[in-house]
């Protein structure tokens, strides 16, 4: 039996498999090694000391030549697999596509951050309503005139229809304003951003789905004044201070005094265009005071409390600040308008 050979042998072994198996077959239960160390017993006393160490003398070579040459074929097969993992980091990286937020998501967002820099809270309500908020609580009975400007879809309940309670999508926000109030004792200053829906034809300026945003602050002392200073903060936050801002006389049956409020037309600055329906002005917000008879409707006392609403279109602020002619195109969902549109958070 030679040593010599053997080590050799070992550190020709190419795969830690091959040493495995080659461990067993010279240190193994079997190996001849094992059966000389286990028949030492039978040897003459003289002869077992000397015999014994040569066995282990030469088992511990062979442990550290195995030993030795695991390390090797380790370290061997860390360098191929660090080689055939290799990453070529000076390669150029593939471009990741960034969402964006729609355009009306965007202005929302906006519009929300405005506000609540002012002290209001954004809330949101439902967009299947009763005829009751949307209408009744607002100052507008059934037979009511006003009705007529809003071309309403009615719907049915899914519960049975009650003729005492016809529902409908709501065509304003407006109903939040009796929904806060009902709910919450002064001081209010509430925003509800959502969505609307008006059956009726669509133009540059007209969609028969979209949104609006609605502003509600009740307290002791609020003023039209009060109404005027949020609304003009509010333009020139989301305009700059180079458009103009018109308040004119308006009626609203939930509101006393009323007003329309206009910016002068992004298109052609005032001159008259398809997108102003050449009037130079493009109508922005509905406002005013809150009237009495919803203030008594919601359980206040308007001896005591008074505020201020108004209620905007969201479409309309997002073709203003983003110059888009055209309204309808908010709803069309054409990638290529929306990543030009939209916008990176
Ligand atoms: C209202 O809806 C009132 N609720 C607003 C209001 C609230 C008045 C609180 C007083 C106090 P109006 O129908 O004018 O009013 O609509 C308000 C705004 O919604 C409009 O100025 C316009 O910007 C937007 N809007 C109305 N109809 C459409 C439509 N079909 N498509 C897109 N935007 C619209």
């Amino acid at each position: 039996m030679f040593v010599g050979s053997d080590v050799e042998e070992i550190a020709a072994t190419k795969t830690v498999e091959q040493l495995r198996e080659l461990r067993t077959k010279l240190l193994g239960k079997k190996s001849r090694l094992s059966q000389d160390l286990a028949g030492l017993t039978k040897l003459p006393p003289d002869q077992r000391r000397a015999e014994g160490e040569r066995l282990n003398r030469r088992k511990r070579e062979l442990e550290a030549a195995f030993d030795e040459r695991e390390r090797a074929l380790a370290v061997g097969q860390l360098d191929t697999a660090l080689e055939r993992e290799r990453v070529d980091v000076t390669l150029p990286g593939r471009p990741l596509r960034v969402g964006r937020h729609h355009p009306i998501t965007a202005t929302i967002r906006e519009l929300t951050r405005v506000f609540t820099g002012m002290g209001f809270e954004a809330v949101e309500g439902p967009e299947v309503e009763w005829d009751y908020y949307n209408f009744e609580v607002l100052n507008i009975p059934r037979d009511h005139p006003a009705r007529e400007k809003y071309a309403s879809l009615w719907v049915s309940n899914p519960l049975g229809d009650d003729p005492q309670r016809p529902m409908l999508l709501r065509t304003h926000t407006s109903p939040m304003q009796a929904r806060i109030m009902e709910r919450r004792k002064p001081p209010v200053r509430v925003i509800v951003p959502g969505r609307c829906f008006r059956y009726e034809a669509t133009d540059p300026t007209h969609e028969s789905i979209f949104f609006q945003f609605e502003g509600l602050a009740i307290d002791d002392r609020l003023t039209m004044a009060d109404l005027k200073g949020v609304l003009y903060s509010f333009a020139r936050q989301m305009f700059g201070g180079d458009r103009k801002i018109r308040f004119r006389n308006d009626y609203f049956p939930f509101v006393e005094p009323g007003a329309d409020v206009a910016v002068d037309c992004f298109v052609c600055d005032g001159k008259g265009c398809r997108t102003c329906g050449h009037s130079g002005w493009i109508e922005l917000l509905g406002a005013g005071m809150v009237h009495p008879n919803v203030l008594r409707a919601v359980g206040y006392d308007p001896d005591r409390y008074q505020g201020f609403a108004f209620g905007g279109g969201v479409e309309r602020l997002s073709q203003l600040r983003q110059g888009v002619p055209d309204l309808r195109a908010f709803q069309q969902n054409d990638v290529r308008w929306l990543s030009a549109f939209g916008q990176v958070s």
